[in-house]
């Protein structure tokens, strides 16, 4: 395990009658292309398993909690995230796994690039032989 692969970031939060979390370009280390949320885990299926060759990503766990999986040229780790302020930046080449989500957990991620599936690195044993060239 190194846990020093796992990059959290947390976001300014707002506290009055309830609390408001703000994500600002200038204030994360890509600039917002895409958003998407993952919610409506019926059978609580682990998900992921890839890695993304140019996309970054920062993940949210909004409601409930979700254990990560993380492996990268510096290591493998994991972690668990359940505060909806505190993300975990997926950077290029980061093979991540999202475990124990169940039907109420609701993921937000936060993308530097527009859908493609040709970023997708799908098949773990490609990633490993990329990251050890
Ligand atoms: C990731 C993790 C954290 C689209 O058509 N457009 C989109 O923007 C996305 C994100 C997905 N899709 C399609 C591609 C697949 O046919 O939706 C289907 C499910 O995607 P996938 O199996 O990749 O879902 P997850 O939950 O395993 O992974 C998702 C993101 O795809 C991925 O980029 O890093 O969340």
């Amino acid at each position: 395990m190194n846990d020093s692969i796992i990059k959290l970031i947390k976001l300014p939060v707002i506290s009055d009658d309830c609390k408001l979390a703000v994500a600002e370009n200038s204030k994360l280390p890509f600039e917002i292309k895409r958003v998407y949320y993952i919610y409506g885990n019926e059978n609580n299926l682990s998900r992921g398993f890839h890695a993304h060759k140019e996309n970054q990503q920062i993940l949210f766990c909004l409601r409930g909690s979700v254990r990560m999986i993380i492996e990268s040229a510096e290591g493998k780790s994991e972690c668990t995230l359940a505060n909806p302020s505190e993300g975990i930046f997926l950077d290029q080449m980061v093979w991540h796994e999202m475990h124990d989500i169940d039907e109420s957990t609701i993921l937000l991620v936060i993308a530097s690039h527009e859908y493609d599936e040709l970023d997708y690195i799908r098949d773990h044993q490609v990633f490993i032989d990329l990251i050890k060239k």
